[in-house]
């Protein structure tokens, strides 16, 4: 196949075509980047074991990406230390800001589990705590990244690895073939 091609192109066009090749190897890369990390909760109001006075109005979280606005898939939860439910209405995303309205009265921990649409389109969850009154209870609070499932990093980054590995390859190819022929030439 590639005597074919050898054959129906002159040197300086198979050039451009390798360097094509190394450009899209390079843009892959650049574009790979991003993709293998998903967007995560950088701050909290109240912040993660936080001990504050009185419940909050509401929960501002803030996140490192743009989240997607999924409302079926945009969740938060939040409880007192019985369990009861502290939400008071939907959560409303603004761009990498999901603010929980909260409505009643609590003491002592309260527990915080989200659940965002990630910029590239996985959900993404996680919890924490805070305190609310009684300093003399602990805040349990401890951010957990990522549980497993439904969606896994590894799964996304093994994709891209393929695809660059392919890429890197293709172009790596294309160079060595290049050489053997401008090798030839100056042989023959
Ligand atoms: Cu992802």
């Amino acid at each position: 196949m590639s005597q074919g091609i050898h054959k129906a192109h002159p040197r300086r066009r198979s050039g451009i075509r390798s360097l094509l090749a190394v450009i899209v190897a390079i843009a892959l890369v650049g574009v790979a980047s991003p993709a293998f990390a998903h967007d995560e909760l950088v701050g909290a109001a109240p912040a993660t074991g936080a001990q504050v006075d009185a419940l909050p109005p509401e929960i501002v979280l803030t996140f490192s990406g743009v989240l997607l606005d999924e409302p079926a898939a945009t969740e938060v939860v939040v409880t007192d230390a019985g369990g009861a439910s502290l939400t008071g209405g939907d959560p409303v995303l603004d761009g990498t800001k999901l603010t929980q309205p909260l409505t009643g009265t609590a003491s002592g921990v309260v527990s915080v589990i989200w659940r965002v649409v990630s910029s590239d389109g996985h959900p993404v969850s996680g919890e924490y705590s805070f305190t609310v009154g009684d300093p003399a209870v602990a805040p349990l609070g401890t951010e957990t990244p990522l549980p497993g499932p439904p969606m896994s990093d590894t799964g996304m980054g093994a994709v891209w690895i393929v695809l660059l590995v392919a890429a890197v390859a293709l172009g790596g190819a294309l160079v060595a073939v290049l050489i053997a022929r401008a090798r030839g030439r100056r042989e023959g």
